[in-house]
């Protein structure tokens, strides 16, 4: 069995947004169970005991059968190695879903983060003001990249896969501006994939995890 581990508690704005949430959004697609244990923020992040875990002392991580793996997007490939449900068969098609999720992680998350962390942490600060609109216009060149890329496909590679779970779970981060609304099929798409059952289910148990371990 799987077990995944995340915090106990996090700050309202980050309970749904937070990175376990893809790893539960690829279990519940792949209909993998799974464990959770939770961890406090503080000085639990930096014992032996989690560090062993996730050696940057963050979350999510997960173990099974005897290995610990960290990082969201090589947890979420682990799954997706065990599910037709989020990578295709065919080695070309493997190929490009993979190539999907490191877009989100290392091309899009960058940019959103970038914006998320003014929005967050420094939304009053004299730099953070001074900053935003360039950060927002080079995430917007992105985004219209992104929305290029989809075309008037569903998906980025026309099905579901592992990629598209990872792009709009990137999305969500910046879920308090109107940015992405600004590119009709990107938010259509991102509609789309959180329509899904699977997404619905992680979100719930997300939610009523933190409040149960509170
Ligand atoms: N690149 C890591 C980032 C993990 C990450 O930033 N996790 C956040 C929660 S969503 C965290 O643990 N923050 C507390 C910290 O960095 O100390 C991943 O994708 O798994």
């Amino acid at each position: 069995m799987i077990t995944l581990t995340t915090y106990k508690w996090v700050p309202d704005f980050a309970a749904p947004l937070m990175r376990a949430f893809r790893v539960r959004w690829a279990l519940e697609e792949a209909g993998i169970p799974y464990t959770v244990r939770h961890v406090a923020l503080g000085p639990d992040q930096r014992s032996p005991e989690h560090l062993a875990r996730q050696p940057f002392g963050q979350a999510p991580a997960i173990e099974h059968n005897g290995l610990a793996l960290h990082e969201s997007g090589a947890i979420a490939l682990y799954i997706a190695e065990r599910s037709e449900a989020l990578l295709p068969a065919d080695p070309m098609a493997r190929a490009r879903a993979i190539a999907w999720v490191f877009s989100a992680l290392n091309t899009i998350e960058n940019s959103v983060q970038e914006l998320g962390s003014i929005i967050f942490f420094h939304k009053d600060a004299a730099w953070a003001k001074e900053r935003r609109p360039q950060v927002e216009e080079f995430l917007r060149l992105r985004l219209g990249q992104l929305a290029t890329a989809l075309g008037d496909k569903d998906y980025l590679e026309g099905r579901f896969t592992v990629g598209d779970l990872m792009m709009s779970d990137v999305l969500r981060i910046i879920d308090s501006t109107d940015i992405v609304d600004d590119f009709a099929n990107l938010k259509a798409y991102k509609l789309r994939c959180e329509s899904r059952p699977a997404f619905q289910r992680a979100m719930t148990a997300q939610m009523e995890g933190f409040a149960k371990a509170a």
